[in-house]
């Protein structure tokens, strides 16, 4: 599967920066691509200054609202990012479609932080003016979910967060959930932690992208998963994962003398990695809401069988009972046995549900408050005009 795939914001152009990476990875590894180009826009110019791999000319990293905000962001008015967005929005269809990669693609994928003003603004405005425009190809959001932290000392990381989240889901195919506090990780700067997760969360998608573009005989699965699998499964609320086991050299040497102990193994080495996919799922939610499910094996050929396969099925057919599931299988690792799953159409996401109850209780609190305000300014404008003027 080719994605188009385009950040918005600071959050969103570090992890479309990284989406054109695992480009160059697949190119350089597999000789395929699984991009139909990457793309950055933002307000911010020092932002979009700072990527590496999204190519630096114009036409990859899109500067909008400059008249607005002078090229320095929106300060996380989310509102402005829309209104940006809403003005801007055919400059950046249009550059987007420039690029010669493009029809080649499949879906789109749009990714922003939900916490920021232009990424968080501007995503959902964006992906109406694609769905609009391009009705045969599926509109994707990926969101970041704002850390702990953020969202005990700044009211707006909430606010924004529940409306950018609600604009999303109302308009996008299916919306990628991507909690940053599941993956904070000790003892690093705040900088390379950041690229770090960054890296983390595009890291899912490598073979899954690449299984439906391989051309090589051999590296096509018994059940090759490909982007038609990936569209049926992809909808609404969604959550992904990796997880991987390794595989030790001498037994792929020696793989021909495998006895029953070796096959039990092999079972055991794909739940493990299904485990360690569905523990570490890019935001904590209950396989049991989710109602279309799909899992990728991707392995040296010798280690994958037909019963490994559907040993993980019913493995996962158990934890997600009311999920359709599809599958496939990569023979391509080299020493790792890892699986990429994804769980879709999830009918309840408690920590969405929260945003969205506590952003009704910030409102009527701001709304207490600011009649407050106005009573109290009420009050001075009366005192106000019995007191003489110099002018
Ligand atoms: N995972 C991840 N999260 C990030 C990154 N950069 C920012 N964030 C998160 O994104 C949210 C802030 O959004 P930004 O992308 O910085 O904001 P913006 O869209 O540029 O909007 P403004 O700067 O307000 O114009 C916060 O919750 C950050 O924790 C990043 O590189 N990776
Ligand atoms: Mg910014």
């Amino acid at each position: 599967m080719k994605l188009v795939v385009i950040g918005f914001g600071q959050c969103g152009g570090r992890i479309a920066d990284e989406f054109a990476r695992l480009n160059r990875r697949a190119r350089g590894q597999r000789g395929i691509d699984i991009i139909g180009g990457a793309f950055a826009v933002n307000t911010d110019v020092a932002d979009l200054s700072g990527l590496t791999s999204i190519q630096p000319d114009y036409r990859h990293r899109i500067i909008i609202g400059g008249r607005k905000t002078g090229g320095h962001g929106v300060g996380k008015i989310n509102e402005l990012g829309a209104e940006i967005a809403r003005d801007d929005g055919d400059k950046v269809i249009d550059t987007i479609r420039a690029d010669k990669r493009f029809p080649e693609a499949d879906a789109f994928l749009l990714v922003a932080g939900a916490a920021g003003g232009t990424g968080s603004g501007s995503i959902a405005v964006i992906s109406q003016h694609i769905k609009e425009r391009y009705v045969d190809k599926p509109v994707y959001n990926l969101i970041v979910l704002p850390f702990e932290h953020e969202e005990s000392t700044e009211e707006r990381t909430i606010y924004n967060s529940a409306t950018c989240l609600k604009s999303a889901y109302l308009i996008a195919d299916a919306v990628f959930l991507v909690d940053n506090q599941r993956y904070v990780m000790k003892d690093s700067s705040i900088s390379s932690n950041m690229s770090n997760i960054n890296r983390i969360i595009a890291e899912p998608f490598y073979n899954l992208l690449c299984a439906g573009e391989e051309k090589k005989h051999k590296y096509i699965g018994a059940k090759m998963l490909d982007a038609g699998d990936i569209i049926q499964t992809v909808a609404g609320w969604t959550a992904i994962g990796y997880g991987k086991s390794p595989i030790s050299f001498t037994k792929q040497f020696f793989s021909r003398k495998r006895d029953f102990r070796d096959k039990a193994n092999e079972s055991q080495k794909g739940i493990q990695a299904m485990d360690e996919a569905i523990s570490g799922l890019s935001l904590k939610c209950n396989p049991l809401d989710s109602k279309r499910a799909l899992y990728l094996v991707s392995a040296p050929a010798k280690e994958m069988n037909v019963d490994l396969i559907k040993e993980l099925g019913t493995y996962l057919k158990n934890l997600a009972p009311d999920a359709i599931i599809r599958s496939g299988d990569y023979p391509r690792e080299k020493g790792l046995l890892d699986i990429t799953i994804i769980l879709s159409e999830l009918s309840d996401v408690e920590k969405i549900r929260n945003y969205f109850t506590k952003t009704i209780s910030l409102i009527s609190t701001l709304k207490k408050r600011h009649t407050g305000a106005e009573s109290k300014y009420k009050g001075i404008e009366i005192t106000l005009k019995d007191i003489p003027s110099l002018l």
